[in-house]
């Protein structure tokens, strides 16, 4: 067999991911404070529950914990979506679920950049929140037509970025040197501007109609606007950001904290305000890059997913305007509804699994039908798997919260998923249909030979 000349896409991924984490601390200080949080929580939470340790040993997470599991991005035209989404192939992440921000007062709709297969998943799962701003949606034609104009102007891809990218294509894959410097290329995209492209009147009626239209429109590239590394205690985190002197947002988005993990968790410092030179020398500020940490649980089925959001729409009704402890235990409180052990998640088909022969080399006799019987007797083993998207709803609050609040309800009922996969080019894969097949084949290796 001869070697392919090609590094895989998940070490550049991999390098890419890392690469950004350095970048991204450099350019926001507060942010290597979170990770610093981070670490020492984890570490706490190790050191008093060894179990938890051990588990993290087997799976060989232990080193990776603290590398960053998503980043977001917000870009203004098609054709921006599209080169994204050719540039993020190169790493192995592709288009995975439509989200709709409009419901939620923000002019954007989104979809997650990531990885698709178990071994890919396992390498790094690193993910890229992106959005696309619908100007569509903005009333003001004159304003629409100059945000159009000057988005028009600008291309965020450097020349060699682009270069690569084709290159890939043509190829099927980058040489290691080719991968250093795409790596390199690319991340140029995402870097930040302390120089707007547009004198400060134009930022400002931008501003006017929508804090997140000034920030895709006035800037000479997408920056981002925040990376996301992983706790093993996110009520922890929260509650020690203002010692150290942040400022965290004013509740965790996601289900509350329980014995058995479900979705995902998230909670992040509010964005910063910044220095910004304008056009004309003049200057100003922006506000937009912030830090967030997130906790992952099980991935739900549609029934599990049905009875989740049931319950947030509940737990947020009883729980408003609440502050963060007491927020938390109304939802603990609203979520009792929802079964907090594997077994009853997996029977009632509320959660998706992993299954694998817990014999060395052996398989199991039977089928599917047999399941629950075999891992009753210890020859089955299910583990939960990871959930990997997002939730709107969380998403929502995320944005919400580092735009001041501000949301604009003239948006809602705009969604659009037709529109958003002509911009991006393609379809956007089915998360659902995603984790129903990582299942079924997990079966189907179990008991054919
Ligand atoms: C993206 C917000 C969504 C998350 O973790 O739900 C997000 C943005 O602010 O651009 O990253
Ligand atoms: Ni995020």
């Amino acid at each position: 067999m001869t070697q392919t000349p090609f590094v895989s896409t998940h070490d550049v991924r991999d390098r890419f991911s890392k690469a950004m984490s350095v970048m991204y601390q450099t350019e926001v200080p507060q942010y290597g404070t979170l990770l610093e949080l981070v670490a020492q929580v984890n570490q706490e939470t190790l050191d008093q529950n060894p179990a938890l340790f051990r588990q993290l040993e087997v799976q060989g997470e232990l080193e990776r914990l603290s590398v960053e599991r998503h980043g977001a991005i917000r870009v203004g035209t098609a054709e921006e979506l599209a080169m994204l989404r050719r540039l993020f192939a190169v790493m192995g992440m592709y288009p995975v679920g439509y989200y709709d921000l409009s419901e939620a007062g923000v002019p954007v709709h989104s979809t997650a950049f990531r990885p698709i297969e178990d071994e890919a998943l396992a390498r790094n799962p690193f993910r890229v929140f992106t959005s696309l701003l619908r100007l569509e949606l903005i009333e003001s034609a004159a304003l629409r037509e100059r945000a159009e104009e000057i988005l028009s102007q600008r291309d965020i891809f450097a020349p060699e970025a682009r270069e690569l990218i084709e290159r890939f294509e043509r190829q099927g894959g980058l040489t290691a040197e080719e991968a250093d410097r795409f790596v390199e290329a690319a991340l140029e995209t995402f870097r930040w501007h302390q120089a707007s492209t547009v004198d400060l009147k134009t930022y400002q009626a931008l501003h006017d109609e929508h804090r997140l239209i000034a920030d895709v429109v006035c800037f000479r590239g997408p920056h981002i606007n925040h990376l996301t590394p992983r706790t093993l205690d996110i009520d922890e985190v929260q509650r020690r950001m203002p010692e150290m002197g942040m400022n965290p947002k004013a509740v965790i988005e996601g289900p509350p904290r329980r014995e058995c993990p479900i979705l995902l968790r998230q909670t992040s410092f509010k964005a910063l305000e910044e220095a910004i030179r304008f056009s004309g020398d003049t200057q100003g500020t922006h506000t937009a890059r912030f830090g967030e940490i997130e906790q992952r649980g099980v991935a739900l089925t549609p029934k599990g997913r049905a009875l989740y959001d049931q319950l947030l729409a509940e737990g947020r009704k009883q729980s408003a305007g609440k502050e963060s402890e007491a927020h938390q235990q109304v939802m603990s409180r609203v979520f009792e509804a929802f079964p907090d052990d594997e077994t009853t998640l997996r029977r009632e088909g509320l959660a998706y699994f992993h299954y694998r022969s817990a014999q060395k080399e052996r398989r199991p006799e039977g089928g599917e039908a047999d399941l629950e019987r075999l891992i009753e007797q210890g020859l089955v083993e299910a583990s939960p798997m990871t959930y990997e998207d997002f939730l709107p709803v969380s998403a929502a609050g995320i944005f919400q919260s580092n735009l001041g609040g501000a949301e604009n309800d003239a948006y809602a009922g705009n969604a659009n998923q037709d529109a958003f996969e002509a911009a991006l080019g393609a379809t956007v894969s089915d998360e659902l249909k995603l984790y129903a097949d990582r299942e079924a084949h997990s079966i189907q290796a179990l008991f054919n030979t």
